[in-house]
């Protein structure tokens, strides 16, 4: 604040300015291009109030400074007179809640919540109801009805209950296959958020797991541990895919529904899927971060060098590049340099 003469602390116009940061912090959590437009002229209506001098005391004022509009002068009014702002109110309660509910439906994200939200959806009843002609995917019925089971995290003790009536169904498939679990489980947490398996198979007698997965989905959905399918993939039968569904504990009364993902890798890329899907997400960012800086790419199917990408957009490879390394996470630490770390290591 720039009055300094006015008042030693804070500026003379600090209430209003609190609240239009309110406003605009509410704004930048939005998606729209609207949102991010008022964003951008809060910014611009803060800092011209942090400069105005004196203590502003009529919409005519308000309207006067440089940087505020009509609608923003009314709010200013607003704050003046009530010392608050409804619409601060309204929108934490509402627009924010309905949209934090929405997101905690499987497949739901800031986009669809928000495009939910203005269609006048306020509860998951609403979206079930198609009101304001809302449409819901299967997937997201699914993540509607079990809704609480979902957003709940399993015990570790039950994950690998599952994990361990699952992995005998797939051996019995075929005795050679590589199972692994993933995720939160293998860097050893308390509680995990779903079940992440990984699928392979040593190539040394000619043959793969091609076939593997369609195979174990049937057998999971007959015994009673996979209940509902959330995307299947196009191709079960590739040598690469990823399943996503629900399962349970079967035959016990109350077991929830917890969320479980299978992956499907080429032999020769279990090293680097094994890094990818073990996580944390913070790690992998550190370690690509690592890989990148070397001149190097690293993604869940190897790492690579020499590849080039688009000098406009970096997110896009203009080639494979070599494969430097994917067999096993020891070869790819070893060439990036970075000390080994048990997988309970590789945490935030
Ligand atoms: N992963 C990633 N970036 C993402 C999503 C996932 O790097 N945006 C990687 C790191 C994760 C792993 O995949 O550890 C598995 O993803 P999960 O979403 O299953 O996450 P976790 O198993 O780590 O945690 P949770 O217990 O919540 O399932
Ligand atoms: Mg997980
Ligand atoms: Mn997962």
């Amino acid at each position: 604040c720039d009055n300094k003469e006015i008042q030693r602390d804070t500026c003379v116009n600090q209430d209003i300015i609190d609240k239009l940061q309110e406003l605009k912090d509410l704004h930048q959590a939005k998606p729209t291009d609207d949102d991010h437009w008022r964003v951008f002229s809060y910014s611009k209506c803060i800092r011209a109030l942090k400069n105005h001098p004196k203590r502003i005391e009529s919409i005519a004022e308000a309207r006067a400074i440089r940087g505020v509009g009509e609608k923003t002068a009314a709010k200013i009014m607003e704050i003046i007179e009530t010392g608050n702002l409804r619409r601060i109110g309204y929108e934490t309660t509402d627009d924010i809640k309905a949209t934090r509910v929405f997101q905690g439906i499987y497949g739901v994200g800031q986009s669809t919540a928000y495009q939910w939200y203005a269609a006048g959806c306020r509860t998951l009843e609403d979206i079930v109801n198609g009101k304001g002609g809302v449409k819901s995917t299967p997937a997201q019925e699914i993540g509607i009805r079990f809704y609480d089971d979902i957003n709940d995290r399993m015990p570790r003790e039950e994950a690998k209950e599952i994990f361990d009536l699952i992995k005998p169904i797939a051996l019995n498939i075929d005795p050679k296959l590589f199972v692994e679990i993933m995720g939160s489980y293998r860097r050893g947490k308390k509680d995990c958020g779903d079940i992440d398996i990984m699928i392979t198979r040593p190539t040394g007698d000619g043959r793969t797991h091609e076939g593997v997965l369609s195979r174990l989905l049937q057998n999971l959905h007959t015994a009673g541990i996979i209940t509902e399918d959330l995307a299947v993939p196009e191709d079960s039968d590739d040598l690469e895919a990823i399943y996503r569904g629900l399962c349970r504990v079967p035959h016990r009364d109350g077991s929830k529904r917890r969320r479980i993902d299978f992956l499907t890798v080429p032999w020769r890329s279990r090293g680097a899927a094994l890094l990818y899907y073990t996580g944390d997400d913070i790690f992998n960012r550190a370690i690509r971060m690592k890989a990148s800086v070397l001149g190097y790419s690293l993604n869940q199917k190897g790492l690579f060098a020499g590849v080039v990408r688009d000098p406009r957009d970096r997110r896009v490879k203009l080639n494979t590049g070599t494969l430097l390394a994917s067999e096993t996470e020891e070869e790819i630490f070893k060439i990036l340099n970075v000390p080994w770390q048990e997988p309970h290591e590789r945490v935030r």
